[in-house]
């Protein structure tokens, strides 16, 4: 509930900053967030695992953790975060007209969005498909027997879309009870309200981890779409782009090498790999490009850590998600998943 406090707060700061910021913005966005000091950084209504308030107020989760280490990378400090939490049908505009720096909050990368709402897209840090929840005495076990049944389903989002594309396909009907907020979403469904949720897979877990009884709703085996999610800036600041999606990179090469947040500085002291060196600052000058200082990469690892380690903290098999990254997309590309990141060269 605290969750909720925060979250008419964080909509608050929203409608008071109003629109007019960047849309007269003719500094660089770095420039702006470094002069101001903080990151505003957006993410959605909370959801368990990918952006939540902790009792202690605080903000945690895997998407969060890209806006740490934007923070990290850029104000050498995780803490220096505005944090904007507003509902899915309002984050392009919030972000298009400058309100906010970057949004890091389970949203899809489509060619809609990259290319005509004013937005760039930067990486993929977790790859997801929807899917459908229901209770488990329904005896459903399959979205194909869901013909004529009522579905909770949240505007404003590809959910929506791909929702109206599967029953189309299969020549089915159903009712959707639609809203603008996640919270309404996920208790009209475990009231009853709907006989099944959809949403992306991550998003059902994160709902039925808030649920009283998580064990009395099943997710259904069909993923209907390809949702790959990531952060988003604005189109046409390219450097603050290249800033926020190799900030990502960072956590998931960091990976690849076996650097975590409690060995980066025996490596960093040690390591003859070069690579490792590029990356971490001790040889060239590829923070140069980005308008960075050297240790840009080495305090996003000390800081935030590796993505192995964000992802088993905030929605592994460890935590009330329970999301298993073996054998998933989700695994690095050297254990037969998609997680990539581009050469530090
Ligand atoms: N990936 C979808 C949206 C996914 C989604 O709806 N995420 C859930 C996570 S539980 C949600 O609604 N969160 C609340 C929010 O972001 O406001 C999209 O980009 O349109």
């Amino acid at each position: 509930m605290k969750a909720l406090t925060a979250l008419a707060f964080g909509a608050g700061i929203i409608a008071a900053i109003g629109g007019g910021e960047a849309l007269a913005q003719t500094k660089s966005t770095l420039d702006i967030v470094k002069e101001r000091g903080r990151l505003r950084c957006q993410v959605g209504q909370p959801a368990p695992g990918f952006y939540e308030q902790t009792t202690d107020g605080k903000w945690r989760g895997l998407d969060y953790d890209v806006c740490r280490a934007v923070a990290a990378a850029v104000l050498g400090d995780t803490d220096k975060i505005d944090v904007q939490s507003v509902t899915n049908a309002v984050r392009f505009t919030a972000l298009a007209n400058g309100e906010s720096d970057m949004l890091s909050r389970t949203t899809t990368w489509t060619l809609l969005r990259d290319s005509q709402l004013g937005l760039d897209h930067q990486g993929i840090n977790f790859y997801d498909g929807q899917g459908f929840m229901v209770r488990a005495n329904s005896g459903i076990k399959s979205a194909k027997e869901l013909n004529g049944a009522t579905i909770c389903v949240i505007t404003g989002t590809t959910t929506e879309l791909n929702l109206s594309d599967y029953f189309r396909t299969n020549n089915m009907t159903y009712k959707p009870f639609t809203t603008a907020d996640s919270n309404i979403a996920r208790e009209t469904y475990e009231k009853g309200g709907c006989d099944a949720n959809t949403n992306d897979k991550s998003s059902l877990a994160s709902s039925r981890a808030t649920f009283a009884k998580p064990s009395d709703h099943v997710i259904l085996p069909e993923t209907i779409s390809k949702e790959p999610l990531g952060p988003v800036v604005r189109h046409g600041d390219n450097q603050w782009g290249d800033i926020v999606k190799w900030s990502l990179y960072v956590m998931i090469a960091a990976e690849e090498f076996g650097i975590t947040s409690a060995t980066v500085d025996k490596v960093r002291a040690e390591t003859k790999d070069p690579e490792v060196r590029r990356m971490l600052g001790l040889e060239g000058e590829l923070h140069k490009g980005l308008g960075l200082d050297k240790d840009w990469a080495y305090r996003i690892i000390k800081q935030v850590g590796n993505y192995g380690e964000s992802f088993e903290r905030n929605v592994g098999p460890a935590t009330p998600l329970g999301i298993a990254r073996d054998g998933s997309l989700n695994a690095l590309w050297t254990k037969g998943g998609l997680m990539y990141a581009p050469p530090f060269r």
